[in-house]
């Protein structure tokens, strides 16, 4: 066990961008552990997640965020707002934009946004992806980007390498404010494990399933069992919009589902770090999207999208 520093720092850094920025990565890589689903596709995150780092004396409670993009359904609506709201939550605010493709609209009306909704705090900028870039590129890019707005400062990074990263972890732990560290300093994550859990399942699904389904299910663990022989049993459920959906994630002769289930134990038995039984089920709930307790289940205000 550490002890708390006397000049002990703690604060809430909110990481946030459009969807596949890397934010989730960013986080991941932080914290030293992977808390965050990660896909290369769009709008992977759907809630708050926050993961815990410690910086000398600092400890940076890293707040990954749904990526913000022009919403248009409830889930959709909540997901974004979820993403201000961590950013209004937190002392200092991380903007993650993509080195190839630069100030798209979709930073532009970030940044538009950035004053009302996150007003009065450091606003660092993260040139994410600086691997698929010549460097003879950034520096232009740093321009224009601190021409639209005024950033705090700019770092250039790869979130997947690590390339930057120590630098603007060095940089937030001075910029949190003085004070007592937020969480136990062996903790790193404050999602409950069985929300851990399903993420895990829902990125594997989202990675082998194509076109809209992966924004049309939903994961949930529906029980936990410690046995008595050191292992554990979980249950999740599978929730689908329509009968054609429930098909093609069992897949032929079951094989999809088989294989997702492979997928998800293997990291569960890694993360929790002894054997793990998983049972996974597919129920049709053509309405899931307008259900209260699925946005709850998220770690989502039905409210919100509204
Ligand atoms: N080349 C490269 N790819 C990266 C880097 N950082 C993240 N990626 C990839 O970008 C994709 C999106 O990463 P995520 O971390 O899921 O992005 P996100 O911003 O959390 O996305 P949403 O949750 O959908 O908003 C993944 O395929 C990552 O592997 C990087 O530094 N370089
Ligand atoms: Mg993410």
């Amino acid at each position: 066990m550490l002890t708390q520093p006397e000049n002990s720092r703690a604060g809430f850094v909110a990481l946030i961008g459009e969807p596949n920025a890397g934010k989730s990565t960013l986080l991941n890589r932080m914290v030293g552990a992977k808390v965050s689903i990660v896909t290369h596709k769009v709008q992977t995150t759907r809630a708050r997640i926050r993961g815990v780092a410690l910086e000398g004396a600092s400890q940076i409670v890293f707040v990954d965020t749904p990526g913000l993009f022009r919403p248009r359904r409830r889930l959709d609506r909540a997901m974004v707002a979820a993403a201000w709201s961590g950013a209004a939550d937190a002392d200092v605010v991380v903007l993650l934009i993509e080195a190839h493709r630069g100030l798209t609209e979709g930073v532009e009306a970030i940044l538009e946004a950035l004053n009302e909704r996150a007003p009065d705090r450091p606003v660092a900028l993260a040139i994410n992806k600086i691997d698929r870039v010549k460097s003879e590129a950034l520096l232009a890019l740093t321009e224009k980007l601190n021409a639209a707005y005024p950033f705090t400062k700019t770092f250039m990074i790869s979130a997947e390498r690590g390339h930057g990263v120590d630098h603007l972890r060095e940089w937030l732990a001075q910029e949190v404010p003085a004070g007592p560290w937020l969480y136990p300093e062996d903790q790193i994550a404050d999602l409950p494990m069985r929300m851990i859990a399903a993420e895990i399942t829902r990125e594997k699904l989202t990675l082998r399933l194509h076109q809209e389904l992966p924004y049309q299910l939903t994961v949930e663990t529906e029980s936990w069992e410690e046995r008595k022989d050191g292992t554990v049993r979980i249950d999740q459920l599978i929730y689908v919009i329509r009968d054609g959906h429930k098909g093609i994630v069992l897949g032929n002769k079951g094989e999809t589902i088989k294989a997702v289930s492979q997928a998800s134990r293997a990291e569960l038995t890694e993360f929790l770090g002894r054997t793990v039984h998983l049972f996974l089920q597919v129920k049709v709930r053509p309405n899931w999207l307008e259900e209260r307790e699925r946005f709850s289940e998220m770690g989502l205000d039905f409210n919100d999208g509204d």
